[in-house]
Parts: C-alpha cells; structure tokens; sequence
C-alpha cells in the first residue's frame, strides 16, 4: 500500500478488490477528479484568474457563448492549452489496464480533455463531449475550422458560421447515444464505480444512482465526501491515482 492510502483504508481495498475481481461487468464514471494529478483544476478548481468569480453554470451554457462568444473561447483556448500539456496518470492507466483483466468494462467520462483515450483506454463513453474538438454552432456538427477567417472568433470551415467547443453545456442534452450507452451500462453491471466527481451535475450523477436501487455495490473513489458518500460502500477516501493502482495490483492477485 502507498502511503497515500492510511492503514485504515486496507480492509476496505481488499474487499472492493474482491468485488470488482468477481464482476461480470464493471462500469466505472469518471469525472474532473482522476485529472487532477495530470495537473488539470477540477471543473470547480478552473474558474480561477479571469474567470475567477464566474460559477461553471455561469460560463459554460450557450447564452454565456451568445452574449459574449470571445470571453467565453478565452476560457476554452486556456483549458484547452492545460489538456495539450497533461499527460495521463496513474489512474488513468489503472482504469486502461483493469478494463483487459475484467470481463467487461464499461468507462463514461464527464471529462472532456481526452486523457482517457490517451491513457490507452477504448470505447470511451464522452457525456459531457471533448473540448478539443469544435462544432458548428449552426450545423451542429463536428466541423473543421476556416484557415482564413478573420477576426479572433474561429469559424466553421464549411458554412463560415461561429464555431463553439463541442462540449455539452448546461441546460444542454446529453448525446443521445453517449446517455443510451451509459445507462445501459448501469442497467446492467454488477458493480459500479464513482471516481473523482463531486456527484453534483445530472444526469451523470443519476447513473450511480441506477445502480444503487438495482443493489449492486457502488464504490467510490474521491479524497473528500461528495454527494453520492453516504450510499457507497466501500468509499476508498483517496486520491485516484494511488488507490486505482493499488486495486488493481490487489485484483491481480484473486
Ligand atoms: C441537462 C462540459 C437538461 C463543459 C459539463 C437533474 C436532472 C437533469 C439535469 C439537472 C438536474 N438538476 C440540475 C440539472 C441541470 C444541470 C446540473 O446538473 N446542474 C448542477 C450544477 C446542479 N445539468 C445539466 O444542465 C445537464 N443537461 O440536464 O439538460 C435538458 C433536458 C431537456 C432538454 C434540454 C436540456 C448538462 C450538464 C453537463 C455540463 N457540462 N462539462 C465543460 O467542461 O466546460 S459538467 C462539468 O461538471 C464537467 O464535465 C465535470 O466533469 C462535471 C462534474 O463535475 P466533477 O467532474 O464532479 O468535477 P468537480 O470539480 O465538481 O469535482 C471534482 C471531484 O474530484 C471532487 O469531488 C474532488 O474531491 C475530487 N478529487 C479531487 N482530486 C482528486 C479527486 N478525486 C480523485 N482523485 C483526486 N486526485
């Protein structure tokens, strides 16, 4: 065990190793909180400097991108910068190489910055979308940008129009198939697994809750209490890039 990971904390990592070596399918939801080691702020933590003061309901929906399209790239363009310099963590290989020693593994991100992927892991479910990709606003599809637009706004290289990241904002639909994907995987598995995410944002936070009223174990993964603390068993309190490797090596071991 790391030192990371207190004395106390053994118990509950043999028996949540257990349970997920047993599984027939395993579902794990990821959010900003596996990121965090790769040096990118939790989605709370990013709206420091000039958007320090702006709450993420504020900045991330499409009246913020109508009313002012350049503040709110500006965001984008510097998250966007953090993602190209991460690199995948522990965690996120952790969560790679447990998918090749279950039978299945079903991985949903609310994370946009790709290191999933990265990390070599496949068949990412993306709910919230990827920040390095653009969409037309108008088309509504992944688009191209203009190479010789003018002005600071990027434009669809198709149509011309306004190009926006394509993420899903608030008050924004989920992708139909991402939500079908990820729901059938909690429909289904026989245990879930909640890592790095403060179970605050729906309806990603509803999956953990499918899971619970089907009775399978949910097991959550996060150095503070969320939302979702009090109904996981077993809650291995630390950060995910110590624990996840951890489990692994001790699911190795069954
Ligand atoms: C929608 C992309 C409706 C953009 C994001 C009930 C049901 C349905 C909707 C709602 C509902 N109640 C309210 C709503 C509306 C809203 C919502 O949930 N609001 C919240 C604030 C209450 N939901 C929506 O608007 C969704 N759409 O409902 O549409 C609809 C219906 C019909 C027709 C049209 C529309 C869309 C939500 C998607 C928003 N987009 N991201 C972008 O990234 O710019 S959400 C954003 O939050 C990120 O994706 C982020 O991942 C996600 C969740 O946050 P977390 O990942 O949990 O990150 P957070 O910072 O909160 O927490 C980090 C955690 O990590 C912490 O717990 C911390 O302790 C932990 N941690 C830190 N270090 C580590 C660690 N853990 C492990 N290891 C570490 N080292």
């Amino acid at each position: 065990m790391t030192s990371e990971i207190p004395a106390s904390a053994h118990l509950s990592m043999q028996r949540a190793a257990g349970t997920v070596a047993a599984a027939r399918h395993v579902c794990v939801l990821t959010g900003a909180g596996i990121s965090a080691e790769s040096g990118i702020p939790t989605f709370r933590d990013a709206l420091t400097g000039l958007w320090a003061g702006f709450r993420p309901e504020e900045l991330a929906t499409l009246d913020a991108f109508e009313r002012d399209p350049a503040f709110v790239w500006r965001w984008y363009e510097w998250r966007r910068e953090l993602v190209r310099q991460a690199r995948p963590n522990a965690g996120h290989l952790a969560l790679a190489e447990l998918a090749r020693r279950v039978p299945r593994l079903t991985l949903v991100t609310q994370n946009v910055d790709g290191l999933h992927q990265r990390a070599g892991s496949v068949d990412v479910i993306e709910y919230h979308g990827n920040i390095l990709r653009d969409r037309c606003l108008a088309e509504q599809i992944v688009a191209e940008r203009s190479r010789d637009a003018g002005g600071d706004l990027p434009r669809c290289a198709s149509c011309g129009g306004l190009l926006r990241p394509d993420v899903v904002w608030f008050g924004e639909m989920i992708p139909a198939v991402a939500m079908r994907l990820a729901d059938a995987a909690a429909e289904d598995c026989d245990v879930f697994m909640s890592v790095g995410t403060s179970s605050l944002v729906y309806p990603a936070a509803g999956l953990a809750e499918i899971a619970l009223s089907r009775g399978v174990a949910v097991i959550e993964i996060n150095p503070n209490p969320t939302e979702l603390t009090t109904h996981a068993d077993p809650v291995l309190a630390g950060p995910a890039g110590a624990i996840l490797p951890v489990l692994l090596d001790l699911i190795g071991r069954n």
